[in-house]
Order: structure tokens, then C-alpha cells, then sequence
């Protein structure tokens, strides 16, 4: 394990015992366990790339300046903000996505003991973030900003998550208002801000810049994210649930992901019907449905596959994906937007930012987890 990352996880303990010896609640010996249990579990099991990418911007920002002991456990601070940030939203995105597994193992709110207390755990460790800037910026110049910052990018996010959940809605699953402009919007709230927007925000912020001058970098962030999140929606039919960590539902789900958006550019008519039947047909589908029910007790009613919880379905949408070949589709656009990203890059006038930005992409190019 890097230096870096063995500092990052030093203060991670040392963010924890300070929560878990908050003044402002009495602790009790099982609440305390409770909640170090419940941090321990959904805190710091990731690849941590969002909070170590604080340290990195920062001393990219400093251009090679050596860092004090006290910046370098500042810029860990804030990149546990976000870790924590994240946790509160997987927690919650799990239940929501209704999710078997994470990072390896159960989701928290699978865990028998656990259940719907993850709601309010998820509260908690949003709760958790605030408490932590107070104690380590509150005599900083920046420590508004700070806190503006993570409620700008949370509700963001929280916007973000109810288009992904409300564009599923059971009674009116309709896919053809699935687009690529759709799912941009959503992945763009929902993902881009909290996962690239804000480490880098964060480090700015620590290096005395005023974020309204850095709006051109927020963009480039910005499309680097929703690339993340095209990413993430292609390892949830097609990677390998051992490395990512996580079993797909996407499918299941109804989801308005990359792979039916661009399944749908490319399907003939008898292929679509595959994944959907339209609304306005399904009236006289339903006739002839109880019509062959009738006359074929037992027979399937429907010949929908996209948005069932059956594994037949979810089997029969993802080889019409690979008829469809989603997978050299998506690795050609993968390749066009590096590409683009590079020369967004290359256009900043700020070498240090370049740096910053090159490597975030390197670290997420053709990733399998
Ligand atoms: C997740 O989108 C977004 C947030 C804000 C957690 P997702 O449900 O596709 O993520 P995952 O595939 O990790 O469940
Ligand atoms: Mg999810
Ligand atoms: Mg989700
Ligand atoms: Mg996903």
C-alpha cells in the first residue's frame, strides 16, 4: 500500500474515535459500537479514489511544493468528507436500487441485524460530515464555502438520484422516452458533481481559490463524470461481479441505463419488442394476451424483458445486447471520449490543472472496477 494511503486511513481512525466521542450525544457502550460497527462496514471499503483525489489536486495545486503534516491531514479530512458522502448515498442507493451486494460483500441493509436501520444510518453518516468540517475548518477563511460546497453538490446529487428513481416508475414503464439527453441529465446529477466535481472543488478551496473563477475546470469535471457513470452502467451487465464488487440490477430495475439507451438506437422492430411493447399498443396486446391464455394455459402472458426481476428476462435483454454488440459500442465510446477529454484538457491554460485532470482520466480509462 502507498505512503499516501496508509496516512489516509491513519486519519481515518482518527476521524472515527473523535465522532464515536462526540460531546453532543452521550454515548452509550452499544451505540457506540453500533455506529463504529456500521462506519467500519460502509466507510472506508472502497477503492477510496474520490477521497484520495483531494490530496492529489492539492499537491498538483502547490506544484511541488512539500506539503506540512498539517495540510496533508486537512486535504485527508476533506477527502473523508466525501468517502463519507459517498456512504451515505450507496446506503441509501441500495435499498432504493434494491442491491445484493457492494464492494464485496452484503449491502448493510441485507445484514439481518440491520434492515431498515440503514435509513436512518444513512442519515447518520450524512450527519457525520458536517461535525467532522466543524471541528477541522470551522477557524478556516474557507469554512463556508466549504460547507456551501457539500450542500450545493449533495443536492445536486439528491436530484440526480430522483430522476434515476422517478424515470422507472412502476405503471407508466414506458422506454421510449429513454434517450441519450435523458441520461445525461441524470448521470450528470447524480454522479458527475459528487464524484469529480468535488475532490476538486475541495482542493481549491484549501488552496485559497474562489471556486467562480474555476468554472471552466468544473465543466471538463463534469464530462469526465458522466464518462464514469456510462462506465459504471456497462460494468453492471458486463463486468465481472467478483472485481466490481457488486452484482448489476439495472435490468431488473427499469433503469434508463447507457445499454438500453443505445440497445434502443440500434434494435429492429422485432428486436425491440424484445424489451418492451409500447403503451399504446399494450391494450390490444392485453386482449390477445387473455386470448392465448385461453387458448395456451400456462403459456408466458407478456414477451416484455426489460425491467423484471425474472433471470430468464434479464438472460433474454442481455443476449440481445450482445446481438446487438454493446460491447464494441461502448469500447468506441470509450476510446472517442478520451480523445475528447484529452483535448478539453490540453486546452486549459493552467498546466497544474492539466496535471489534475490528466490524472483523474488515466486512473479511470478503461477500468473494470
Ligand atoms: C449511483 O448510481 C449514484 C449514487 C449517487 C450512489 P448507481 O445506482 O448506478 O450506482 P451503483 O451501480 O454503484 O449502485
Ligand atoms: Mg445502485
Ligand atoms: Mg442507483
Ligand atoms: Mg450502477
Amino acid at each position: 500500500m502507498s505512503d499516501l494511503k496508509l496516512k489516509f486511513l491513519e486519519v481515518y481512525s482518527i476521524l472515527k474515535s473523535e465522532l464515536l466521542n462526540d460531546p453532543a450525544f452521550e454515548f452509550t457502550d452499544d451505540s457506540r459500537q453500533w455506529v463504529e460497527r456500521m462506519l467500519d462496514y460502509n466507510v472506508p471499503g472502497g477503492k477510496l479514489n474520490r477521497g484520495l483525489s483531494v490530496i492529489d489536486s492539492y499537491k498538483l495545486l502547490k506544484e511541488g511544493k512539500e506539503l506540512t503534516d498539517d495540510e496533508v491531514f486537512l486535504a485527508c479530512a476533506l477527502g473523508w468528507c466525501i468517502e463519507w458522502l459517498q456512504a451515505f448515498f450507496l446506503v441509501l442507493d441500495d435499498i432504493m436500487d434494491n442491491s445484493h451486494t457492494r464492494r464485496g460483500q452484503l449491502c448493510w441493509y441485507r445484514l439481518p441485524k440491520v434492515g431498515m436501520i440503514a435509513a436512518n444510518d444513512g442519515i447518520l453518516l450524512r450527519n457525520h460530515i458536517p461535525r467532522i468540517l466543524k471541528k477541522h475548518f470551522r477557524e478556516k477563511p474557507y469554512y463556508v464555502d466549504l460547507l456551501d460546497l457539500f450542500n450545493e453538490v449533495e443536492f445536486q446529487t439528491t436530484s440526480g438520484q430522483m430522476i434515476d428513481l422517478i424515470t422507472t416508475l412502476v405503471g407508466e414503464k414506458d422506454l421510449s422516452k429513454y434517450s441519450l439527453p435523458l441520461h445525461r441529465r441524470i448521470v450528470q446529477y447524480k454522479t458527475a458533481y459528487y464524484s469529480f466535481y468535488l475532490p476538486v472543488a475541495c482542493a481549491l478551496l484549501m488552496a485559497g481559490e474562489n471556486l467562480n473563477n474555476h468554472v471552466d475546470v468544473g465543466n471538463i469535471l463534469v464530462e469526465m463524470g458522466i464518462y464514469f457513470q456510462v462506465q459504471d452502467d456497462y460494468l453492471d451487465c458486463f463486468g465481472d461481479p467478483e472485481v466490481i464488487g457488486k452484482i448489476g440490477t439495472d435490468i431488473e430495475d427499469f433503469k434508463c441505463s447507457w445499454l438500453v439507451v443505445k440497445a434502443l438506437e440500434l434494435v429492429n422492430e422485432e428486436q425491440k419488442k424484445l424489451l418492451y411493447v409500447r403503451k399504446d399498443l399494450s391494450f390490444c396486446f392485453f386482449i390477445s394476451a387473455i386470448r392465448i391464455r385461453f387458448a395456451y394455459p400456462g403459456k408466458a402472458l407478456s414477451q416484455e424483458n426489460y425491467g423484471k426481476q425474472d433471470p430468464a428476462c434479464v438472460a433474454k435483454v442481455k443476449e440481445l445486447y450482445e446481438t446487438l454488440n454493446l460491447q464494441d459500442v461502448f469500447a468506441d465510446y470509450e476510446s472517442k471520449s478520451y480523445e475528447k477529454l484529452i483535448k478539453f484538457i490540453e486546452a486549459h491554460s493552467s498546466t497544474a490543472v492539466q496535471a489534475v485532470l490528466k490524472s483523474f482520466l488515466a486512473k479511470i480509462y478503461q477500468r473494470q472496477k
